[in-house]
């Protein structure tokens, strides 16, 4: 493919010249932005992510933030997942979905405090869809979308690093929770998350003058640690099923097609837009899921839609799909009609090599 040509509508990120600096080699685009996809390596990155500590410029997952006195109920009309008992400090999983239930993004959530929240969006333009609820239910509530750019921080050293940056008080941080720590002067939330299954920590960064500041600080603290820069692996992330909006999941997908049935209690989220098109399909079930599935053979990059097939049937689809270094086999996400979801079946994969063997396994690789 030949270059991407940069202008006003493929936004950099406060930590661009760093990444640039650091060598990146390839982006994609998420959110109108860029976001790094391999560094030396799509597969060097994802041994180094797995023994040591990186920083990523996830400056992509932009906020949208609610702000007013009915921003938890707007909140609760976006999810089908039930957010009363969701404490400020808390981060949530939570499927969005219109009025179809069809997804419409899958955004970690974070409660700053009753009338204060903030949406940590996937590649979707989801702040016209929450602006537009906002002003036709005439709603008290601020919709925008914060100078706030997250920086993670993953790997089995993640921890250690942050503690040299931030102080050992960062270690008392649970998953899926968040704390506000003080970084030249200005206090940050910092939560434990992130899109790997390596542990570590995501850092919002509030103001895009101490994005360098705070990058070249995480490298000074972390050179004893063969810290470096990093970004979603694309191998990482589907051995762990962790799901990509736009690829391995559509508007055309509900949250229980999607296994994200256990973030959904769709009973008492009462307000969720999508609520009644939910109620109807989790009472019978979905007829096509995800699920984790291995490939033999050589494959080649999945860059569009492989379809799983068995004779002339089509059964399904593989999304992603890339070779694991760790398990000797070729991971990938698929959606799998129901006739043929059990762990154990098998069936061929049209990728644009030509057709692979498959086979659906009964769970990720972690
Ligand atoms: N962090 C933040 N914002 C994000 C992402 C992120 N926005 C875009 C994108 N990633 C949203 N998608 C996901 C997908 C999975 C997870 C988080 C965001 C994730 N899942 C855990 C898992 O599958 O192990 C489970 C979470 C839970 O148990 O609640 O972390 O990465 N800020």
């Amino acid at each position: 493919m030949a270059l991407v040509s940069p202008s006003r509508r493929l936004r950099r990120t406060p930590f661009s010249s760093r990444v640039e600096a650091a060598g990146v080699k390839a982006y994609t685009t998420y959110n109108h932005m860029l976001l790094p996809t391999v560094f030396e390596s799509v597969e060097a990155d994802y041994h180094h992510l797995k023994n040591h500590v990186q920083v990523w410029d996830v400056a992509v997952e932009r906020q949208v933030e609610l702000r007013g006195p009915d921003s938890a109920r707007l909140m609760q009309m976006l999810t089908p997942r039930d957010l009363r008992g969701m404490l400020p400090g808390q981060c949530y999983y939570v499927p969005i979905v219109d009025e179809t239930g069809g997804m419409l993004n899958d955004p970690v959530a974070l409660k700053l405090s009753e009338d204060r929240w903030w949406i940590s969006i996937a590649d979707s333009d989801l702040l016209f869809w929450v602006k537009g609820l906002a002003y036709g239910y005439r709603l008290d509530v601020l919709v925008d979308e914060p100078d706030i750019s997250p920086l993670a921080v993953q790997g089995p050293k993640a921890e250690e690093l942050m503690k040299l940056v931030f102080g050992d008080s960062i270690a008392a941080v649970r998953f899926f929770r968040f704390g506000w720590f003080e970084f030249e002067g200005r206090w940050l939330v910092i939560a434990r998350s992130g899109y790997s299954k390596q542990g570590g920590f995501e850092i919002y960064v509030d103001g895009s003058d101490i994005g360098e500041p705070l990058w070249d600080a995480l490298f000074e603290a972390g050179k004893d640690l063969n810290v470096r820069a990093g970004c979603p692996n694309g191998i990482e992330r589907v051995e762990g099923g962790l799901l990509s909006f736009g690829n391995d999941m559509t508007r055309d997908n509900t949250p229980h097609e999607c296994g994200l049935g256990r973030f959904c209690s769709t009973e008492t989220a009462i307000g969720c837009v999508g609520r009644d098109a939910l109620l109807r399909v989790a009472k019978e079930g979905p007829v096509q899921q995800i699920r984790p599935i291995s490939i033999d053979g050589d494959i080649p990059l999945c860059d569009r839609v492989w379809p799983l097939m068995v004779g002339s049937q089509r059964v399904g689809q593989v999304t992603s799909a890339a070779k694991s270094p760790d398990f000797q086999t070729n991971v990938a996400i698929g959606m799998v009609r129901m006739t043929h979801w059990d762990a154990g079946t098998k069936l061929m994969v049209h990728t644009q090599d030509g057709p692979r063997e498959a086979t659906v396994q009964d769970k990720f690789w972690n």
